[in-house]
């Protein structure tokens, strides 16, 4: 979009000084995102988004959800007596419509929140920031614990296996763009492992296993660092919702734990790293054996297959549908992620056991009582 145009935008949300710049930030799969520089070094840059309505359709819901989670953290750490809130909590601004977002004439949506200064992201992690990432997520989690308001779903079931693979079978069936011959494989291989890999939706039918406010979208590159490496906090809220806590597990060791990025289409360079996995682990159910179940426990390495599992069926089911969810870069780029996918669940699969040893000696190894680090 022209910069005018976001300039016109931007001026109808309380900002602080006077917009410098506006460029593109990230690489986001859904929104756009754009950094607005100022021009006084002492009023605080900001993130501008248009929230993508077609994937996210109740924005009200949305922002509403993201102002619960960011008021019941800011709170837990006033009263932790932190002094750097400002860069743990993120911060959205108000816009003219007494709301933290704004419509505009095209009826698109749009948000401004601060910019966190001296932090950095990054696309791969070493096993030291693993572990503080896993740290990191099982506090998240762990704080919303008590959070007195009930989330609603801001993409409904969006973890769901069942969903997903009926999503692929409603692709297949139509196969709108005749792609389908070309992956009619994969589809097959994908088959084997469905019913397995829907055990989650099965326990919570059971009553078995509880939904608890999750992230839902741990990528790497959703978590902010500071220049000495210490996590600062969690951003991009939009798919903050009840779901099992296999989500946030899951997804972070889906591209953390992956020796290459989740589009590489090499797939010699495609794996499920173990270095990573141990460290994650260690630092996750420091924070989070407190309040985590037997079964939840137990499952972590279902969860570590369920992810790779889960976005080989998206990001095929997108190729079949003619990429119409995923932003992509070239034609087969849909497809490369599923093929890549795919072979990353393979290879957390051939690692089970060790998996399985590794989290029963953690959590024979636990203090008692949780001890923050
Ligand atoms: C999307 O927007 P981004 O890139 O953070 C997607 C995630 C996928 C991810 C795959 C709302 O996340 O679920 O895991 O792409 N978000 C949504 O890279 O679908
Ligand atoms: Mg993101």
């Amino acid at each position: 979009m022209e910069e005018k145009n976001l300039l016109q935008i931007l001026s109808h949300f309380d900002i602080n000084g006077k917009v410098q710049s506006v460029k593109p930030l990230g690489n986001g799969l859904i929104n756009d995102t754009y950094k607005v520089e100022t021009e006084d070094k002492n009023t605080p840059d900001y993130v501008l988004q248009r929230i993508n309505n077609a994937i996210f359709t109740d924005v009200e819901l949305l922002q509403n959800n993201i102002k619960q989670v960011t008021c019941h953290i800011r709170k837990k750490l006033e009263e932790k007596g932190e002094n750097d809130i400002e860069r743990k909590v993120l911060t959205f601004i108000k816009a003219d419509t007494n709301k933290t977002y704004l419509q505009d004439a095209d009826g698109k949506y749009w948000r401004v929140s601060q910019f966190i200064p001296d932090a950095q992201t990054f696309e791969t992690v070493n096993a030291e920031y693993s572990y503080a990432a896993g740290l990191a997520f099982g506090e998240f989690e762990a704080s919303l614990v008590d959070l007195p308001e009930q989330l609603g779903e801001t993409i409904p079931n969006f973890h769901n296996m069942e969903l997903r693979i009926n999503q692929l079978h409603e692709a297949v069936e139509k196969d709108p763009v005749k792609r389908l011959e070309t992956v009619k494989e994969m589809v097959t291989e994908i088959e084997k492992h469905a019913f397995e890999m829907c055990k989650a939706e099965r326990l919570y039918r059971e009553g078995k296993l509880p939904k608890r406010i999750c992230h839902c979208d741990t990528k790497v590159n959703n978590m902010m660092f500071d220049k000495d490496g210490n996590i600062l906090c969690v951003i991009d809220l939009d798919t903050v919702m009840p779901s099992f806590i296999f989500s946030d597990y899951g997804d972070f060791l889906r591209t953390g734990a992956n020796f290459t990025s989740e589009d590489d289409p090499d797939m010699s360079r495609v794996g499920f790293n173990m270095d990573i996995f141990r460290a994650f682990t260690k630092g996750y159910l420091t924070s989070a054996s407190r309040f985590l179940l037997p079964i939840e426990i137990e499952n972590l390495p279902y969860a570590a297959a369920l992810f790779p599992f889960m976005q080989c069926v998206r990001f095929l089911t997108d190729y079949i549908n003619g990429d119409i969810y995923y932003k992509i870069k070239y034609k087969e780029h849909n497809l490369d992620r599923a093929k890549n996918q795919l072979h990353l669940f393979n290879s957390v699969c051939e690692h089970n056991k060790d998996m399985v040893h590794f989290i029963e000696d953690c959590i024979s190894q636990q203090p008692k009582e949780y001890e923050k680090i």
